[in-house]
């Protein structure tokens, strides 16, 4: 299969939002939509991977495909969108039926309850996906007409890669899934904006889950990590003009909000481990934290025991970093853990520990 590349008219003038990896997270894609008010005069841009991994994504799709009857909605399909797929193919029935049996929140086997077809390791794979097809006609013809890339006035879209001077012979594949694509040393004309990897794992020293823009090589990363992060974001990317350079952004996470109470400042020096290079030795253990030195830097800080996990190979550690983030007093922040030494937060897209005082405000309230 060739990829498929989308050239849509924009107005000049125009504004576009860009979301990507909403993970079928349809609470907070609303919540989001609603921050950047979103109208029908703009054009809003999916990145892919509308669903998987989060609770609802049978909700989700839906939800996509009826803002399309009323607004202007593209949406470029990515690896996780793509696995739904499986269901129109005569083949590899025994792999899917593995992948919907050892994840429990998929779009198949959403569709799958929804429909009454009770799975286990004896299902017969082939009969169940001839039920889907019937049941689910057109949410499956959605998804399998997603194009891989989009291209609208000075902006290039795909989930995760388009290469320079190239893009019609791409795979779609390849435009699905690239890891690390900002650091292959690509440089555009037009602005290349992707999703798929989570902009923090860029980070070495401060996390950070907004978009990345590297305004030189013309390229723009905006998963900001919801649902995969315990502390992720969904980001929206805002052009206010297709046609012009200019972007800002913004987003929503869904940790509780609190006030902080005392001011804190920068700490000297931080390091992050990122989940591609997790692997680290538990030194000394106190209480909820443990002493560990990272394997492949020898850096060393105290990780919550709750981000530690035994694999085969050793310890790994969740993302995380040991950042003490400037605070003053009365700001506003996003609380990801409450531990004996202190709270990691997050500040506009920052996250770092803080060793003050909060008030954690009511549900609700911002
Ligand atoms: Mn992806």
């Amino acid at each position: 299969m060739a990829v498929r590349v989308e050239r849509p008219n924009g107005k000049k003038g125009q504004r576009a939002i860009v979301i990507s990896d909403i993970h079928a997270n349809l609470k907070a894609f609303i919540e989001l939509l609603k921050k950047v008010d979103f109208s029908e005069q703009d054009i809003l841009i999916l990145l892919g991977d509308i669903v998987e991994k989060g609770e609802s994504s049978l909700d989700m799709l839906h939800y996509v495909m009826e803002l399309k009857k009323t607004h202007n909605v593209y949406a470029v399909c990515g690896n996780c969108d793509a696995i739904a797929m499986e269901v129109l193919k005569d083949t590899r029935n025994e792999d899917l039926l593995k992948y919907i049996l050892l994840r429990k929140q998929t779009l198949v086997g959403e569709m799958c309850r929804a429909a009454g077809a009770k799975l286990n390791r004896d299902t017969d794979m082939g009969k169940v996906k001839k039920e889907l097809r019937e049941r689910y006609k057109e949410e499956l013809s959605f998804i399998c007409e997603l194009p891989h890339i989009i291209e609208i006035g000075q902006y290039v879209f795909a989930h995760a890669a388009v290469y320079p001077g190239r893009m019609e012979e791409m795979k779609p594949s390849q435009a699905m899934k690239a890891d690390d694509f900002m650091n292959q040393g690509y440089h555009f004309e037009k602005y290349h904006v992707v999703g798929h990897w989570p902009t923090s794992l860029y980070c070495k020293e401060i996390p950070d889950c907004n978009p990345r823009i590297d305004k030189e090589n013309k390229i723009i990363s905006i998963d900001g990590g919801n649902v995969l992060k315990r502390d992720g974001q969904l980001n929206a990317l805002i052009i206010p003009d297709l046609f012009e350079n200019e972007v800002t952004f913004t987003y929503v996470d869904q940790l509780r909000k609190a006030k902080v109470l005392n001011t804190q400042e920068a700490g000297e020096k931080s390091f992050c481990i990122p989940w591609t290079d997790s692997l680290v030795e538990l030194l000394r253990t106190e209480k909820d934290f443990t002493y560990c030195e990272h394997i492949s830097s020898g850096n060393k800080m105290w990780i919550p025991n709750s981000y530690l996990c035994e694999d085969r190979d050793g310890w790994h550690t969740e993302d995380i970093s040991d950042y003490q983030i400037p605070l003053t007093y009365g700001d506003i922040v996003s609380v990801s853990e409450v531990t004996s030494r202190g709270y990691l937060v997050k500040k506009n897209g920052v996250i770092g520990w803080y060793y003050g005082m909060l008030e954690f405000l009511p549900e609700g309230e911002e």
